[in-house]
């Protein structure tokens, strides 16, 4: 197999980066010094992180020269995300920090007024203008494709600028602002999404730079295109993962946080084994899952963690299944079988490295919010939360939250902040208050949702996974009071989880709130509802959805 060099420089997942090469046909060599770079044919860059993190790496180890001689030699290079970035002067995230000039613009982070940043999710790389038809497309990309992005920070595209100097542009929009997604000239071509992440789409992509295909013939109709522009929807598989009482691994599921079988009478029975959790999450991927979560809901307390079986079920999926993954369960600092000390940063660079693109931090980021509090709002800097967005990126960092209701009388009966609801409590109470909960919804603490997930972005999340124990496992639709509150309190995505039982439960979670994406897990877990026919469902009611290409 003809090989593809990679930079070695990276914080973050390239494991997937690696599987997509050779399921295109390609093997990897790393490049592991400066040294390496001129006996690079095809060069690839990916990217995590921070504009200035990864710039200042690649400048300290000297990497900038032999990067700009490898373009001006006319072989071919590709960046990603970060990668994209890098060719640019410079970047607002990062205004002391230069970037390889090759493109004489600078990167501005997207307005928040109006949407949620980060920007995660599916959105076009289009490279037909004014709702012209492209007749040709660049390597690979499709006008009615969709593709993954994560990022705060983008070029934004000004009709012509780019063109003038010689450069192909796909570009993409985000509520007003229309950015670029993709930029080629000559043996130069760079994508701000994840092409390893972006489905067949990406690997289409991968496979056209890797093989030279700049152009071929496209057939689409102008119509389509202009109808599907934006970012889509997102509809997101959960796996609940445990250990049974066998000892084997499965894919579970509980009702208001219970795992246990119930006879009817008591709970307590065994375990509820739904299927095994690699082939799971490639048969969603198959219907069309924007993304794969596991949740690991035992942390595997017994066993060394680099032993911790989650890491082989990511490595695994992480070959068959090109879309992201977040793995959540056990991210906080730990004592390992043989009394060492590991940190939560060290945790989550596992499952990385293991496949992972997000972690999910549930109980460690409610007692961090916790001393945000006492402390005065003071940031400590050492929180899980702070240390790995500081060395990933937000885009890395997921906090799952398993709020439950606290009724009250009048909203003056607690300092918390409260709803009024149009769900009265069992006395009929008229308002209440959503309670922070942690290991696994078992402990209530004086945290409201509001305050957490205020904590949490001051702390540098990217992401809010919003269960809700009344409404896991109960097929009667999503808490869309608790998830309009959410919304909004922060400027960060939100993903609606707990209670879809139907496809027009994601219907009315996006009709009914701003939610950036919506989670569901027992009714696709009982065989009861695909993927698909969710997405179907939206697409048919006007949601804008990716729809998965074989
Ligand atoms: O606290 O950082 O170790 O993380 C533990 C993680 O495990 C948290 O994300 C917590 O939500 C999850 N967890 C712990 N115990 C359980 C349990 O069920 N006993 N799972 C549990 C919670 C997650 C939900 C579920 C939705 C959708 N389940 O995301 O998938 O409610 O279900 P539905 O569509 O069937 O209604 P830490």
């Amino acid at each position: 197999m003809p090989a593809v060099h990679l930079l070695d420089y990276v914080a973050g997942n390239v494991r997937s980066l690696v599987n997509a090469i050779e399921k295109v046909g390609y093997t990897v060599e790393w490049v592991k010094s400066p040294a390496d770079v001129p006996s690079a044919e095809k060069l690839i860059i990916p990217g995590v992180g921070h504009f200035g993190h990864c710039l200042s790496q690649l400048e300290t180890a000297g990497y900038i020269e032999p990067i700009r001689a490898h373009i001006k030699a006319g072989k071919p290079f590709m960046g990603i995300c970060v990668g994209l970035q890098a060719l640019f002067e410079g970047s607002e995230e990062d205004p002391d920090v230069k970037g390889l000039g090759v493109i004489p613009l600078k990167l501005h982070k997207f307005d928040d007024e109006d949407k949620s940043v980060p920007h995660i999710g599916w959105n076009s790389a289009n490279t037909s203008r004014k709702g012209e038809v492209t007749e040709e497309s660049l390597y690979g990309l499709h006008p009615s494709s969709k593709y993954y992005y994560v990022h705060s920070y983008a070029a934004r595209y000004t009709d012509g600028e780019l063109e003038k100097d010689g450069w192909a542009v796909a570009t993409a929009k985000y509520g007003n602002e229309e950015f670029v997604g993709a930029v080629a000239r000559d043996n130069v071509f760079a994508t701000q999404f994840h092409p390893e992440k972006s489905g067949v789409a990406g690997l289409r992509v991968l496979k056209a730079f890797l093989g030279g295909n700049k152009s071929e013939k496209l057939v689409e109709k102008a119509s389509t295109v202009s109808a599907r522009e934006g970012l889509t929807r997102r509809v997101i598989a959960c796996l609940d993962v445990r250990t049974n009482d066998q000892g084997d691994l499965v894919v579970t599921k509980g009702d208001q946080y219970d795992v246990r079988e119930k006879d009817g009478v008591s709970t307590g029975g065994s375990v509820r084994n739904l299927g095994k959790p690699v082939d799971m999450a490639k048969k969603y991927y198959e219907q069309g899952a924007d993304e794969i979560t596991f949740l690991n809901i035992t942390s595997f307390r017994n066993c060394p963690v680099a032993d911790t079986p989650m890491l082989e079920i990511l490595k695994r999926t992480s070959e068959t299944v090109f879309v992201p993954l977040t793995i959540g369960g056990g991210i906080r600092e730990t004592v390992d079988t043989d009394g060492t000390q590991i940190s939560a940063l060290e945790i989550a660079t596992m499952y990385f490295k293991s496949g992972a693109d997000k972690v999910s931090i549930g109980s460690d980021a409610v007692t961090a919010a916790e001393e945000y509090y006492a402390s005065g709002k003071k940031l400590s800097g050492a929180t899980a939360v702070e240390s790995i967005s500081a060395a990933y990126g937000n885009q890395a960092v997921v906090i799952s939250v398993d709020p439950r209701r606290i009724y009250v009388s009048s909203p003056d009966s607690t300092p918390h902040h409260t709803i009024e609801t149009r769900v009265p409590g069992p006395k009929g109470e008229r308002y209440c208050w959503y309670q922070c909960t942690i290991k696994g919804g078992r402990e209530g603490r004086d945290v409201d949702v509001r305050q957490l997930v205020t904590a949490v972005e001051a702390m540098g999340a990217g992401e809010i996974l919003l269960n809700c124990i009344e409404k896991d496992g109960s097929n009667s639709g999503f808490d869309l009071e608790l998830i309009n509150d959410v919304k909004a309190a922060t400027k960060i995505p939100v993903i609606a989880s707990s209670g879809a039982g139907n496809p027009d439960h994601f219907r009315e979670v996006f009709d009914e709130t701003a939610t950036d994406a919506a989670l569901g897990a027992g009714m696709f877990h009982r065989g009861e509802y695909t993927v698909k026919q969710v997405k179907d469902h939206l697409r048919e009611n006007g949601q804008l959805v990716r729809q998965y290409e074989e």
